[in-house]
């Protein structure tokens, strides 16, 4: 629709000095909001709405579709890591590449999209323990996601969640406050042991699947 003022424009009419103000910012307006072409022509106003809803409709249907590809990648990335690594029940595993203190290996399995692994229960720790034994024979100490570094001696995992599940060595934790980051031993059967954190080991990222 042509608004009023540009067909008099065409007609050589002489236009208002608020026309010649507003022409321009109306026609811009036009396409973008209901509320400009509403001032230029009130037969308007209804398909600026028309228009808006239009377009608040592909935006939701961008969202969304936006969402299902992200959705995809996440799956497939996930499908990647339980394919490298070891799947168990809702999440998967996957062995550091190489060995790395405690907070660096924290932050790996972070930008990775998970955290150090938390063995939940015994069907975790042996999962966790024939997965090692396969992927790196030689290595008996990886770390998990278990601390006491913000209180001692109240260990949690690296979420700052308290834990369910405990799977200590004997006579451990015995490290006080020198040693505040635990792994687990795959000589002691997949128990547990508190150890300084800037040690560096090799290390188990857990991602969660749905
Ligand atoms: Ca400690």
């Amino acid at each position: 629709m042509t608004s009023p003022a540009w067909g008099r424009a065409m007609l050589d009419e002489p236009l208002t000095l608020v026309e010649i103000l507003w022409l321009p910012l109306l026609e811009a307006g036009r396409a973008q909001t209901s509320i400009w072409f509403s001032i230029g022509s009130g037969c308007g106003v209804r398909r600026g709405d028309a228009a808006r809803t239009e377009k608040d409709d592909l935006k939701t249907q961008i969202d969304k579709l936006w969402r299902e590809v992200n959705a995809l990648k996440e799956i497939q990335a996930l499908q990647t890591v339980c394919l490298r690594g070891t799947k168990a029940h809702k999440k998967c595993y996957l062995m550091s590449e190489g060995t790395k203190r405690f907070h660096e290996a924290n932050e790996d399995c972070i930008t990775k999209g998970g955290t150090l692994a938390i063995p939940r229960n015994n069907e975790e720790t042996n999962i966790l323990r024939d997965y090692g034994k396969r992927s790196v024979p030689g290595v008996s100490e990886f770390w998990l996601g278990v601390t006491d570094m913000v209180s001692e001696g109240r260990f949690v995992d690296v979420n700052g969640m308290a834990l369910q599940y405990f799977n200590w060595d004997r006579a451990q934790p015995n490290g006080g406050k020198r040693e505040n980051c635990v792994f687990l031993s795959q000589s002691s059967q997949g128990k547990w042991v508190d150890e300084v954190c800037r040690t560096a080991k090799r290390y188990v990222c857990e991602f969660l699947i749905p």
